[in-house]
């Protein structure tokens, strides 16, 4: 008989706690430890071991890997390659391109995507001193500007006054209030010979030709080509010669205002902190020899507040302060 009271129960033989991923090899190398063989550490094994702490930093979590110290620092170099060129990628060409987008969208019914890559046709793998105006005329013919009668202001060498006056008086438009003078206002851009990125940093404006120079030479010409009723241009009189015939308001913009389309050309000379120049400035006289017959002349002299006051008026109708 068998008396079950007299049967004891052995608990199994308590196992070593197992280590989560030990190496198959380096349990071999415990095994050996327990008999006394430590010094023969199977070399390889360490070098795993070794090479394990180093790529994770954990001595813990040993796994069988395929990795060695070059492959560590082959990967790193890598990685840090690769996020070198994302970089360099994103600050030299993105924000453009985002920025030009992101503006373009505040006008509604264009496809900016289109014109993005029209624009960029324009100057993309070319020599940066070698983009002719005529380069943008495919980016013109996509956004054509539209005539604003009796509305449209140009200026020269007073950008910063009359994008004041303009914020607060949306009558006037100026290029820049533009879909394409808006895009690219204060912005920088040019390309490469054997390059397909667009640079927005470093680009030479020194010759003729430049990307930026030539854009703004063509779409002055656009706008300017549909100027029509009473024009206004406002012009420095803080300096000794407010009309200049070599910028763009004198060389481009004057000479395409075309009568009967353009009734008259008001100028509007602002005076800053001192006036150094007044309406009867000679160069003003060569301004008027160059104005196309049949189109009204005048000018209004003006100091800085007296312009921003102004523009401070939305109520009143545009026009009537000169
Ligand atoms: O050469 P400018 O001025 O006489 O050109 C101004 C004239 C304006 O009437 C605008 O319609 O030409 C148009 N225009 C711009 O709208 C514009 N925005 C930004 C011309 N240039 C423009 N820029 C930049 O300012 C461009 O880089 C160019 O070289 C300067 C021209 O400034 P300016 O000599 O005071």
């Amino acid at each position: 008989m068998i008396n079950f009271n007299d049967i004891t129960t052995h608990p199994p033989p308590p196992h070593p706690p197992k280590k989560r991923g030990v190496v198959p090899m380096l349990q071999g190398v415990r095994a050996r430890t327990h008999t006394g063989s430590l010094d023969k550490i199977d070399e390889r094994a360490r070098t795993k071991f070794t090479c394990k702490q180093t790529c994770s930093g954990s001595a813990e979590l040993l796994e069988p890997t395929m990795c060695s110290r070059r492959t560590c620092v082959i990967l790193g170099v890598i990685g840090v390659l690769l996020g070198v060129i994302i970089t360099v990628a994103v600050v030299l060409t993105l924000p453009l391109k985002r920025t030009f987008i992101r503006r373009c969208e505040l006008f509604p019914g264009y496809d900016c995507e289109n014109l993005w890559s029209v624009f960029q046709q324009a100057y993309v793998g070319k020599d940066p001193c070698n983009v002719p105006m005529e380069a943008y005329d495919p980016l013109i013919a996509a956004a054509p500007f539209k005539p604003a009668c009796n509305r449209m202001m140009f200026w020269s060498k007073t950008k910063d006054l009359v994008q004041d006056f303009t914020k607060k008086r949306g009558c006037f438009l100026t290029l820049e209030k533009t879909l394409l003078g808006s895009v690219l206002d204060d912005l920088s851009w040019c390309g490469e010979e054997g390059s397909s990125e667009t640079f927005k940093r470093f680009c030479r404006r020194k010759c003729e030709n430049n990307p930026v120079g030539s854009f703004w030479r063509r779409a002055s010409a656009a706008f300017a080509d549909v100027a029509c009723g009473d024009v206004t241009a406002v012009l420095d009189g803080s300096i000794e010669k407010p009309f200049d015939p070599e910028s763009t308001f004198g060389s481009i913009e004057l000479k395409r205002f075309k009568s009967p389309r353009v009734r008259s050309l008001k100028i509007v000379l602002v005076s800053r902190k001192k006036a150094l120049s007044n309406c009867m400035n000679t160069s003003l006289q060569d301004l008027q020899r160059e104005l196309g017959a049949g189109i009204t002349y005048s000018c209004t002299e003006m100091t800085e507040s007296q312009f921003n006051e102004c523009s401070s008026d939305p109520e009143k109708p545009c026009g009537p302060c000169w």
